[in-house]
């Protein structure tokens, strides 16, 4: 009531209001809102304690819940490369790069680290809860990687957040770090090629949002399929990081298609499309010691803008390369702190920063807070047990299978429910076969999703290499491989096999050219047109830019929206799992507005198969009526 309102607020609490207190606080009359979020979020927790909350159905639960804090800390925050890049441009950040003796490192435990280990489902509470302590205890990281790749997708999809807000949250909440996403250059943040003003409008939104350096490549390394991306990154002033994606092996003259002259050709063709900083995307982790000592050697002494190497540590071995790296002169390395290392995710952060103490390219970064936020991070990671895959250790059958370490967990569930986990070898066997059949490719999202369509087609209708290459063989080939040889990711890099493309397209023309050079230009005003409808109000341009991504996700979030209102703003526990009978917690609903929502028990389930939840809200009883589905 309006009452409560008044006996409530902040002014009136702590005295510090006059007679006009009623003309200057209106947020005393917004009850029906308010009361509606407080009805819709505990609609949403009842239901989640009635029927479980669907995005963990199945799935470990952890044996109790965990309540991360984020360490403590009273350093004021300075200015930073954020401050660096608004005031003297990319290429002074890029300059200041190159002028660094110590090895400069990118955390990337907020987007490819949690990715690769947790099915991408870390929540943006979680996320923006430990960014204050990343830029107070952290100022020396060259750039925090928390957006992009599968982040944006999986967001709306299945933490029913919306992406954008997580991005102005952490940049807002790391005042001086430089944010980092993955964009997939024309494949956006998605799976597929856009149209070039959907590419360049999300840039300019991203950027917008507080984006500052963007990593962009392209899954089959087509130079001509990056430059619209790359352009667009330009025009907004941020940094473009240009990427090569590594694949096969240098030392190995017998995959010579990709051979230390490929890359580095291929990395003075993006120096000479405008990059401001070149990355080496390994995303499989195949990257060998004495292979990485050649590359950077190499790059260094070809190339002038800085470089910066990202890899994967599904091997083991990931570090014996950074460092050999590091010895060659390669000016950034990406990592994960410690409990979110290893395994198919990054190297080891914190045994980074220690290995390189006290020689010539000590990374400056204090190793109590690396302890301290890595500690949070295992909190964190404790509530998300469900998405852990059950790997153990590393692998050296990356080097036969190639894939990536964001892909490699994903496959192996999508295995597990077609019932083949057992015959995981022969799914990787497959996956390094039909890798072979399709010309010895790049794979990395979305051509590495092509590779892995079809392995699991091959293992679940038993058919082998020779029978897809047998022309008398009949083949139901996955769509996302017909789309593939249809050109609609772009060209592979020494062509497409020729035989084989013409059993898959069945006589049908493939394309030759840039995909988006015949794509139409999106209508943006019709778009928006059309998620406004579907949204039942008036949408903002980032959300224009989900809409255009991902028109179906983004009908189901908005759907989620409107019955629950908005769940990014409970803590994970409850919003996975519910709570316990007596259990109360603090939601902080908008700036100054605390919900204070006590669980007390739950009925039976009456005739009608309806539940009665128990709640207090801010002392006061409420219950909700929820069926249960069961
Ligand atoms: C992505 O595109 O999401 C990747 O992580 C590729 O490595
Ligand atoms: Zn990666």
């Amino acid at each position: 009531t309006f009452l409560e309102n008044v006996l409530s607020h902040e002014k009136f609490l702590t005295g510090a209001y006059t007679t006009k207190f009623i003309d200057t606080a209106p947020e005393l009359f917004d009850m029906p809102k308010r009361q509606d979020r407080a009805s819709k979020l505990l609609n949403f927790l009842g239901e989640v304690m009635v029927n479980g909350n669907p995005e963990v159905a199945g799935r470990i639960h952890p044996n109790h819940i965990h309540h991360p804090s984020a360490p403590n800390y009273a350093v004021p925050i300075g200015d930073g490369l954020k401050q660096k890049l608004a005031n003297e441009g990319p290429k002074a950040v890029a300059d200041w790069m190159l002028a660094q003796d110590r090895l400069l490192l990118t955390d990337t435990t907020m987007r490819d680290a949690h990715q690769s280990l947790l099915a991408t489902r870390v929540r943006t509470d979680d996320l923006v809860k430990i960014a204050p302590s990343y830029a107070a205890r952290l100022p020396e990281l060259f750039s925090v990687e928390c957006w992009g790749g599968a982040t944006f997708d999986v967001a709306m999809r299945f933490l029913k957040e919306c992406p954008w807000e997580r991005l102005e949250r952490l940049s807002a909440a790391m005042p001086n770090h430089l944010t980092q996403m993955l964009l997939r250059a024309s494949n956006g943040v998605g799976y597929t090629n856009y149209p070039d003003n959907a590419v360049k409008y999300l840039v300019e939104r991203a950027a917008n949002a507080g984006m500052d350096v963007f990593r962009v490549f392209d899954s089959l390394n087509w130079v001509e399929n990056m430059r619209v991306a790359m352009d667009a990154v330009l025009d907004t002033g941020k940094m473009c990081e240009a990427t090569v994606c590594y694949t096969g092996d240098t030392l190995d003259a017998n995959r010579s298609k990709y051979d230390l002259k490929y890359y580095v050709d291929m990395a003075k063709e993006l120096e000479g499309a405008g990059a401001h900083i070149l990355a080496i995307k390994d995303m499989a982790g195949l990257l060998k010691p004495a292979a990485a000592t050649q590359l950077f050697s190499a790059l260094k002494n070809e190339i002038s803008i800085p470089v910066h190497f990202h890899t994967h540590d599904t091997s083991g071995i990931a570090a014996a390369s950074i460092l050999a790296a590091a010895e060659a002169g390669v000016d950034a390395v990406d990592a994960a702190l410690d409990s979110m290392s290893g395994l198919t995710s990054q190297a080891n952060l914190g045994s980074i920063v220690a290995a390189l103490k006290n020689t010539p390219r000590d990374t400056g970064l204090d190793q109590t807070a690396l302890r301290k936020v890595s500690d949070y991070w295992e909190a964190v990671r404790a509530n998300y047990v469900g998405f852990e895959s059950d790997i153990r250790c590393g692998t050296s059958d990356v080097y036969n299978h190639e894939m990536p370490g964001g892909q490699y967990t994903n496959l192996r569930q999508q295995a597990r429910s077609l019932g083949i986990e057992e015959h995981w070898s022969e799914v990787s066997d497959a996956y390094a076969d039909v890798n072979q059949m399709f010309g010895d490719i790049v794979k990395v999202t979305p051509s590495s999703k092509v590779v892995g369509d079809m392995a699991l087609m091959m293992v679940t209708s038993s058919l082998s290499r020779d029978d897809v290459e047998n022309p008398d063989k009949e083949i139901a080939f996955p769509d996302s491989v017909v789309s593939f040889f249809k050109g609609e990711l772009g060209q592979p890099t020494g062509g497409f096999p020729k035989a084989l493309q013409d059993k898959v397209l069945k006589g049908e023309t493939p394309i030759t050219v840039r995909p988006g050079s015949v794509m139409d230009p999106l209508d943006l005003d019709a778009e928006r047109k059309a998620a406004e409808e579907i949204a039942g109000r008036t949408i903002s341009e980032n959300e224009l830019a989900s809409y255009i991504m991902y028109p179906a996700v983004f009908r189901d979030y908005v759907s989620h929206q409107n019955e629950f209102g908005d769940v990014t703003v409970l803590p994970t526990g409850a919003f996975f799992y519910g709570m316990e009978a007596g259990e109360e917690m603090a939601v902080d609903i908008a700036k100054g507005k605390t919900l204070f929502i006590r669980f007390r028990a739950m009925s039976d389930a009456d005739e009608e198969g309806r539940r009665t939840v128990f709640f207090e809200l801010n002392g006061q009883p409420r219950n909700v009526k929820i069926t249960d589905k069961a």
